[in-house]
């Protein structure tokens, strides 16, 4: 299990549109949230790698379906961000459409990580992602970021509200996973979660 995450990763596909999408082959994990969540650096982290995936302070930098292939064992996915305010109307439609084709009809996908910023909490954006993911029954978890820019003493109560919301999903697991891809604190349980998953541990 160790290896596949240390091992090779690489880039091999960008889909900017629903009908742009590599062909099936290895099972698919992939990364939603908020702009800004963290998506890309929580990927880096799980790879063990500091630039494999580009991210930015400034929202809205991961503009299609970024696929990599890690060990060609598995394929991860870093998906543009949703609830982005200030991106054009006709550029949040365009993810929009791209993210629900590509959850509503993918048969590799094998878990969708929702992250969400420890800080904010659960959104109304992030509530009707779970939603889909219910409808098209695809396995969830939910994943805290930016573990490192909370308060230790509001960590309790933020994990048990975000259980909460996790209980009301039936595609969602019921207990979330804290992280930083700074401090790598939670890495080890998400890498655990996706080999479980994939049914790679023994
Ligand atoms: N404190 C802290 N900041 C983080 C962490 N992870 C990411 N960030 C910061 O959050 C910002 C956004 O990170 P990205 O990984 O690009 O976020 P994203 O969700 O991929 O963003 P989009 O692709 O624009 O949707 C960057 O400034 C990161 O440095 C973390 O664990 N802790
Ligand atoms: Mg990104």
């Amino acid at each position: 299990m160790e290896k596949i995450f240390h091992g090779q990763a690489e880039f091999f596909w960008g889909a900017e549109t629903p009908d742009d999408l590599p062909p099936a082959a290895l099972p698919e994990i992939t990364f939603a949230g908020r702009s800004n969540v963290g998506k890309s650096s929580l990927i880096n982290a799980l790879l063990g790698r500091k630039h494999l995936v580009r991210t930015s302070s400034t929202p809205g930098q991961t503009r299609a379906l970024n696929f990599f292939n890690v060990a060609e064992t598995l394929v991860v996915v870093d998906m543009p961000g949703y609830g982005y305010a200030k991106a054009s109307k006709a550029d949040q439609k365009t993810w929009q459409h791209l993210l629900r084709s590509y959850l509503r009809g993918r048969v590799p996908l094998r878990l969708a990580c929702v992250l969400v910023d420890a800080r904010h909490g659960v959104k109304a954006s992030d509530e009707e992602m779970l939603e889909l993911l219910d409808e098209a029954a695809v396995p969830t978890r939910l994943v805290l970021t930016k573990a490192d820019d909370m308060p230790q003493r509001d960590i309790d109560m933020l994990i048990m509200k975000t259980a909460e919301v996790a209980k009301k999903h039936p595609a969602c697991h019921p207990v979330p996973i804290l992280t930083s891809s700074r401090d790598n604190t939670g890495i080890d349980e998400l890498r655990l979660a996706i080999a479980e998953t994939l049914g790679l541990t023994r």
